[in-house]
């Protein structure tokens, strides 16, 4: 007889063969229990369970890009299903998410949640397997702002450059600095898109209460400037093989837009960022832990071996980074400073395809593949009347 937790896996996971369910059966249980003690899924006689329900918040302007590719790559190999919005890329935002943002989940299962959205922890709790893994990624708070600043244009915004900007920072309202772009984007931004309310910002009390529960909600939190361990962490957290985690850094800033902050300017800019500064610290802290307990010259060992990959990858695959061209008709914020990857003319492993391919075409290719599976996965159809909404086959059950 098959335990309960094990049955439900199984039923969970019908993409996979048998053997793989049968195979760590005696481990299980320890994997089972490691679930919620964050990264250490291999077990002793080192055999793990690959997981494949996986949440991924991904915060703005910290190299979230790099870890969606990878969710979306192993998705996409898999054929896993994802959480999806009918077009586009965002899951509401800043609305925060709703089960209502896509199907109700009866006779599919949704297995990974890879694109923007703000954070509610129930409502994605909804939708998603029980036995999710919760994982996102944090970065210093200077360099998101900054970063924020040229590539959302927040000189339009603030109607200044970010270092007059910086200048008047105690002139400024409140409610002026609260100012988002798009409604959008703004200060503490990670904080935002955690689900962090702005009237939050500012009481501390109620900041650490909120940091809380996001440390009780997420199995791991990346950070930005140590991708290399980030990646190994997530590897290992995730049970899956070294090629699966080898990322190009996508969306990367392109250098000649790097700006130059003093000393000064970078701790007016904390100031303004406080609630992100918190979050930053605590997770960060956090990680240090989490790198501590896997052991630090297993680390080093793992991020090298790692490295190697890449570049391999790195050399057989691409041949060039260019700014990314604007795709006409695109409703997606776009930003000629991101720079993509081309690849050979000649390298035809598809594997290279799918680690240069930018999220909006490979977001629509696996939209298109699990439309024609599961079309229920999406929001269904709503008749727009010039009156009232009608919200067709949500009522049922
Ligand atoms: C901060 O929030 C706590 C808890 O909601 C509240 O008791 C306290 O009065 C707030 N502090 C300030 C300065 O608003
Ligand atoms: C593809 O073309 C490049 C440059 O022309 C060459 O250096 C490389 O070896 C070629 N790769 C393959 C697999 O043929
Ligand atoms: C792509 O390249 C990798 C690494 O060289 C190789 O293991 C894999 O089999 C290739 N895939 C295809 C479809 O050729
Ligand atoms: C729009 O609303 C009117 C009045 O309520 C109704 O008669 C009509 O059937 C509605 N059309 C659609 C497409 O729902
Ligand atoms: C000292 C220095 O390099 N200053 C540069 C900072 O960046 C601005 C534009 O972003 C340049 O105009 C300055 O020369």
């Amino acid at each position: 007889m098959l335990p309960n937790f094990l049955k439900s896996v199984s039923h969970l996971r019908p993409q996979y063969s048998r053997k793989l369910i049968i195979l760590p059966l005696a481990t299980l249980g320890i994997v089972g229990f490691l679930i919620n003690t964050h990264v250490s899924f291999i077990s002793s006689n080192g055999i793990c369970y690959p997981q494949t329900n996986i949440v991924f918040l991904k915060t703005h302007k910290c190299a979230g890009s790099s870890i969606q590719n990878i969710l979306l790559r192993y998705g996409d190999k898999h054929k896993l299903n994802f959480v999806l919005p009918r077009s586009g890329n965002y899951l509401g935002h800043p609305s925060v998410f709703s089960r209502f943002m896509v199907g109700p989940p009866r006779s599919f299962t949704f297995n990974v949640l890879a694109h923007h959205t703000r954070l509610n922890y129930n409502e994605i709790k909804a939708v998603m397997p029980s036995n999710s893994v919760y994982i996102t990624i944090v970065r210093d708070p200077i360099q998101i702002f900054e970063s924020s600043y040229s590539y959302y244009s927040f000189d339009k915004l603030f109607k200044c450059d970010i270092h007059k900007f910086i200048r008047n920072l105690p002139k400024f309202s409140d409610r002026f600095l609260s100012r988002r772009f798009r409604g959008k984007f703004g200060a503490n931004q990670m904080f935002f898109d955690l689900g962090g309310d702005p009237s939050m910002f500012k009481n501390n009390t109620q900041i650490l209460h909120y940091l809380n529960k996001l440390e009780s909600w997420f199995h791991l939190v990346l950070v930005a400037e140590r991708m290399d361990e980030s990646l190994v962490l997530l590897r290992h957290l995730l049970c899956w093989d070294i090629d699966d985690v080898v990322t190009f850094k996508l969306n990367a800033r392109n250098p000649i837009y790097k700006s130059n902050l003093t000393e000064t300017e970078k701790q007016n800019l904390l100031r303004l960022n406080h609630a992100d500064a918190l979050l930053y610290d605590r997770f960060v802290k956090k990680f240090d832990k989490e790198v501590e307990a896997f052991g630090r010259e297993r680390m080093a060992a793992e991020t090298a071996e790692l490295n190697k990959r890449t570049l391999e990858w790195y050399e057989m695959c691409v041949s060039d980074e260019k700014p990314s061209n604007k795709r006409k008709k695109s409703k997606h914020y776009f930003n000629p400073r991101v720079m993509t990857f081309q690849t050979w003319m000649n390298v035809t492993n598809e594997t290279c395809g799918s680690m240069t391919a930018e999220e909006l075409p490979f977001t629509e290719q696996i939209r298109q593949r699990q439309m024609a599976i599961y079309p229920q996965s999406f929001k269904p159809v709503i008749l727009r009347n010039k009156t009232k909404t009608t919200k067709l086959s949500l009522k049922k059950n």
